[in-house]
């Protein structure tokens, strides 16, 4: 066996540096140079290298034990000795006429002077992390890996000791780019990520009195769902009125006809009925991208269920009517009071949020001229709906006192263009002011 040990050669300055990482196990083979332990002190962090190519037989620190320059970090067979068809190691000092070996002798003199010698390789430094935490803190090995694969350290969350980037972190980053749909963007730099400035931290009380509030589960789950909706749908918000007149006038008439039944026929039925209406003609609008797939498609849904904003205590909620396009408007305005109080009371199930084509979010009972909603993914649209008003119309030959609803569409850009939105939008409209064309 020509088993030398590894030393720890020339580290400048630095003693008793702290093992951070190790890098190989007993058994594996590496090239000379190859990184095999990591060390850190509070200037820098360092790979103590492979002094040739060959097998590791053992490491014999550990993480957390303290080396210096000539200290054992373990043993390593040179990759010529347990190759038969290499020449055999000579050492140097016998035969000084000979080339240099290409790897070390197996004898104690030339082990002891492998780490120090012709064959020493450099040790890799990289500057240790600055505190702000902004420069990527990762060892010299794991810079060299991620410049191989082009990945951008400062994008990587890191999960080592003291903020470090390891291997791990860096596999798992180019496993999300490569799964992260196309029109997210690379991570790669180069103008395709995001690059934003960090969130700013505040020391509020410095400038008033405040108080801190728990975020509720709700508006956790939302605050994550819209800013990945936000910045991930090319989204284009379409404003139209639509005069709601006579169907204000039929909606008065039918609910004080059953004042005593109980039943009351809401705005948000009338416009649920002509939104199934209007994706019947416009199936685009029924739809989701599916940009994953390794032939990216559109899902056309066959199905028509509309999801509707609730707001509650806790926070905003989407109750889904199933198969809406098949129920009356005073069925529709009946489960959408059940779902409603079920949403405000924190008892939806998961069920009942769930499957939804096309979201409708009214806060006409509140105001509001209008608004540019948020799409909820995966649906390619939603209908903002604002506060009726009383508007002059001119007629032709004079102002008539109209009530018009301001209805505010965002459609996914991908999906649908503006023009197909403005005929979506244009269509509800002439839906809401004439309701019996939902039945032609
Ligand atoms: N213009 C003027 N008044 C309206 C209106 C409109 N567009 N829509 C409803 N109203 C009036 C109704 O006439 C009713 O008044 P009366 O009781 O005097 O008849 C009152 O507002 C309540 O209306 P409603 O019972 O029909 O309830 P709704 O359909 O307006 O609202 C719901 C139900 C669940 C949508 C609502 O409670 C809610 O949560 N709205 C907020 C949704 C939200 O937060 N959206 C923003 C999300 S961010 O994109």
């Amino acid at each position: 066996m020509s088993t030398i040990n590894i030393e720890v050669p020339d580290i400048g300055d630095f003693a008793d540096v702290p093992v951070i990482e190790v890098l190989v196990k007993s058994g594996d083979r590496v090239e000379a140079d190859a990184p095999l332990v990591t060390l850190e002190s509070d200037k820098a962090t360092m790979d103590i290298p492979a002094p040739v190519a060959g097998v590791i037989g053992q490491i014999t620190v550990k993480v957390g034990d303290r080396v210096s320059q000539g200290a054992t970090i373990g043993t390593m067979e040179p990759a010529a000795a347990s190759s038969e068809a290499a020449p055999a190691a000579v050492p140097a000092a016998t035969n000084a006429a000979a080339p240099a070996p290409a790897a070390p002798a197996a004898t104690p003199a030339a082990v002891a002077a492998v780490a120090a010698t012709a064959v020493e390789p450099p040790v890799r430094a990289a500057a240790a992390p600055v505190q702000d935490g902004r420069r990527p803190h990762a060892s010299p090995s794991m810079r060299a890996y991620a410049r191989e694969l082009g990945v951008d350290l400062a994008r990587v969350p890191a999960s080592g000791p003291k903020n470090r980037i390891t291997r791990e972190d860096i596999n798992a980053f180019v496993k999300g780019a490569l799964q992260a749909p196309a029109s997210s963007g690379g991570a790669s730099g180069g103008g395709t990520g995001l690059d934003l400035l960090p969130w700013p931290k505040v020391d509020f009380t410095k400038f008033g009195a405040v108080e801190r509030k728990p975020l509720s589960r709700i508006r956790k789950l939302s605050a994550a769902n819209l800013s990945r909706n936000w910045v991930m749908i090319p989204a284009v918000t379409y404003h139209e009125d639509a005069d709601v007149t006579d169907l204000e006038a039929f909606r008065q008439q039918i609910n004080a006809e059953q004042a005593k039944s109980g039943v009351k026929l809401t705005m948000l039925a009338f416009i649920i009925k002509a939104v199934c209406s209007a994706l019947k003609k416009f199936p685009e609008f029924n739809s989701s991208i599916d940009l994953q797939a390794d032939e990216p498609a559109l899902i056309l849904k066959q199905y028509c269920h509309i999801g509707f904003a609730a707001d509650t205590p806790g926070g905003l909620v989407v109750p889904v009517i199933r198969d809406a396009d098949g129920k009356g408007v005073a069925q529709l305005a009946a489960e959408c009071g059940e779902l409603a109080a079920k949403a405000r009371d924190g008892k939806l199930s998961a069920a009942e949020m769930q499957g939804a084509c096309f979201t409708i979010s009214s806060v006409g009972g509140l105001g509001g001229t209008g608004f540019a909603p948020i799409i909820n993914a995966p649906e390619v649209a939603i209908l903002g709906v604002s506060r009726t008003t009383m508007k002059p119309v001119w007629d032709g030959s004079g102002f008539q006192p109209r009530l018009i609803l301001p209805l505010s569409l965002t459609a996914d850009h991908r999906v649908v263009d503006g023009a197909s939105a403005t005929r979506f939008n244009a269509h509800v409209a002439t839906l809401l002011a004439d309701m019996r064309r939902v039945l032609m």
